[in-house]
């Protein structure tokens, strides 16, 4: 790593925004940037203050910016707002009135434009739905529905009333839904016959009837009809969106609700086995959803926006639905699967609806990647001039492929950084104030005061490993885990005295560009070497036939830990023995002879949750106790893990 010939190959590789991009974008040059930090740090209330009152619409005004009793927060104190306001109302006395809010495309290649107006309007009749079936401020509610525009209509219809929602991501099993409907203590469930993935019908009423079983304190279950599958409808219990709505008034003014209301709560895995509520609040969460949609996404009137996420992750929360619509922007949104019906699908929506910010996955490029040139090539990209990665450390070598394959050299790159607990963009480049260094989502956000520290809290050395911290609470902050305020406390505020936890180790160049380099727990000892995981991924995934690595540290007598690699190869590579040598070679050439994988195991597929992360901590127990036994709610292919522990 000290290897000189690397720094220099690492400096080489440091990419400029383009003059035109610099001289339209919304935040210009690196001066600018420190700017809008430096007052964020020094005078937070006026920053946020100022903020707040120019992006977004309020009944009533705040007393004070921010009270903080740590680790409680609160934001825009006294004030009133409402979410659902921020995204519609207020855009309908502008030229935005006829504007496209969302243009959704479905799977089976149907599809929908949905002005401002018209979003305003179903939202309206579904808000006073719920009120005549008697929910109200304080209920809570529970969506699992597919990716269609009425998931965010049943958001937004709840937030009209402060109704909190939780929405539980499609792929859930009956059994982790049930779950979050209990932990939530949830009276009312908005679902749908089904949706599409892939061709086939996921029948999502048939999962809900399994997990009410157990909840006998659900009264309404709304039902839309996507699909036209076959479900069955308890009497008493079960009523379909279109009956319901017949009838219904468009006009259904917004509550005035607290800045602090709980807008959602949002199910994310901890370290134990039960899954955490994260509560998120009104006002401070949309100001910062708004901002970073101009800052890290310099969102232009004329922008036509697409994150490709799932709305029952965070990043489908905030950058499909409140970010986007607070801010005004045409949000793309589909309902299938990126390989569907060809792997040139993502293209194919860019190139059809000419959309000029694309967001999307580490995994995602990874698997386009392996699948060839071919695919993005077919396609006219020409409309895109942003691009944006989210949900692990992109390497390198997939953060080059997106800039070059896809962005055509053109389009800047924001890796962003951020949690589901932090409710918005954390760490990322403003695209026009910044140079790119593949790899580091670069610098911290204004109003984020970011630090990568050691195990006493102090700040560590330019290029070495530490946690990263958060110092100063900020708006969109998690405000508690839902009934559990002391799992908050010692989980996000107890680890290092006084300041946020994250959870991730990241490293800090001379420049003050930060890495992140993966969860700490993924971080390997092997005698003596801190070695990040990632790392080691970086390199394999570097290796012509590699396609996916996952590394894990095994127990070892001599070394501490071992490195352990599990990998996938691109197709018509061969898994032989010499391969496994020569990667262990390739790896010690590419980081060091200290990080040679002491093991290599080639596999068809890894664990992986349902939003593309790895378990490593699946793999872990597989090399370490040769089963496993934890939570495995959140795995997509439950038969993977029996396939490894069979290998083993
Ligand atoms: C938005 C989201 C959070 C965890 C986080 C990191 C990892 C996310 C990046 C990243 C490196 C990134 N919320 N992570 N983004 N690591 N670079 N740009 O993913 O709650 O589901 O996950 O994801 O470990 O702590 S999340």
């Amino acid at each position: 790593m000290t290897d000189p010939e690397a720094v220099e190959t690492r400096e080489e590789s440091v990419y400029q925004p383009s003059p035109e991009f610099v001289r339209r974008a919304n935040v210009r040059g690196m001066e600018a940037y420190r700017a809008l930090y430096a007052r964020a740090e020094r005078q937070p209330e006026e920053f946020w203050g100022e903020l707040a009152e120019r992006e977004l619409f309020w009944f009533e005004k705040w007393s004070h910016v921010f009270e903080w009793a740590p680790p409680f927060v609160k934001w825009f104190v006294g004030a009133k707002t409402n979410a659902s306001y921020n995204c519609l109302d207020r855009h309908l006395a502008t030229p935005r009135r006829d504007k496209t809010a969302i243009l959704w495309e479905g799977e089976p290649g149907d599809q929908r434009a949905i002005s401002y107006f018209e979003l305003h309007r179903l939202v309206s009749r579904f808000a006073n739905v719920l009120k005549a079936r008697g929910w109200r401020a304080g209920d809570r509610a529970v969506i699992y529905m597919p990716m269609i525009p009425e998931l965010p209509v049943a958001m937004l219809a709840c937030a009209r009333l402060g109704i909190t929602h939780s929405v539980v991501f499609g792929g859930f099993s009956a059994e982790a839904l049930k779950a979050r409907i209990q932990d939530l203590e949830a009276g009312l469930i908005i679902t749908a016959d089904g949706g599409w993935r892939r061709g086939r019908e996921v029948r999502l009423k048939e999962t809900v009837d399994e997990a009410l079983i157990e909840c006998p304190q659900v009264r309404d279950v709304i039902v839309y009809r996507r699909t036209a599958g076959a479900v069955s409808m308890k009497a008493g219990r079960d009523l379909w969106w279109h009956d319901l709505d017949e009838g219904a008034s468009d006009v259904c003014p917004a509550e005035p609700l607290d800045a602090e209301h709980p807008l959602f709560v949002l199910y994310t895995s901890g370290t134990t086995g039960k899954p955490k509520g994260i509560l998120h609040s009104t006002g401070g969460y949309l100001a910062q959803c708004v901002a970073t949609m101009k800052w890290v996404f310099d969102l232009h009137e004329d922008d036509v926006y697409w994150c490709t996420a799932d709305i029952g992750w965070v990043t489908g929360h905030s950058y499909i639905v409140y970010g986007p619509l607070a801010a005004g922007a045409t949000t793309v949104m589909y309902e299938g699967a990126p390989d569907f019906p060809h792997f040139d699908r993502f293209w194919q929506i860019v190139e059809k609806y000419r959309v000029s910010i694309f967001y999307t996955s580490p995994t995602a490029i990874r698997a386009l990647i392996r699948q060839g040139e071919q695919w993005p090539d077919a396609h006219d990209l020409s409309s895109l001039r942003l691009l944006g990665s989210v949900g692990e450390p992109i390497n390198p070598a997939a953060w080059e492929w997106y800039h070059r394959v896809i962005g055509k050299g053109r389009c800047p790159i924001v890796d962003t950084w951020w949690q589901t607990e932090t409710g918005a963009i954390m760490i990322s480049p403003m695209p026009g104030a910044m140079p790119l260094k593949p790899g580091s989502a670069s610098f911290p956000l204004p109003g984020v005061q970011a630090d990568v520290v050691d195990v006493y809290g102090k700040p560590v050395e330019a290029g070495k490993e530490g946690f990263l911290i958060v110092r100063r609470p900020w708006p969109s902050m998690l405000r508690t885990i839902w009934r559990d305020p002391e799992r908050y406390k010692s989980q996000y505020w107890g680890r290092l005295p006084g300041v946020y936890f994250t959870g991730d180790a990241a490293r800090r160049d001379a420049e003050g560009y930060i890495t992140v380099l993966g969860r700490v727990d993924d971080v390997m000892n092997v005698s003596g070497h801190r070695l990040s995981t990632m790392e080691i991924e970086s390199a394999l995934v570097r290796h012509p036939s590699v396609a996916e690595a996952a590394v894990v540290g095994r127990p070892d007598e001599l070394t501490g830990q071992a490195v352990c690699a599990f990998v996938t190869l691109k197709k018509g590579a061969a898994d032989h023995q010499q391969l496994g040598e020569e990667l262990r070679r390739w790896v010690a050439h590419e980081i060091g002879g200290f990080a040679r994988p002491a093991e290599i195991r080639f596999t068809e597929s890894l664990p992986k949750t349902r939003s593309g992360k790895i378990m490593r901590r699946l793999l872990r127990e597989i090399v370490t106790t040769h089963s496993v036994t934890g939570d495995v709610t959140t795995l997509e292919d439950m038969a993977v893990v029996s396939r490894l522990a069979a290998e083993d």
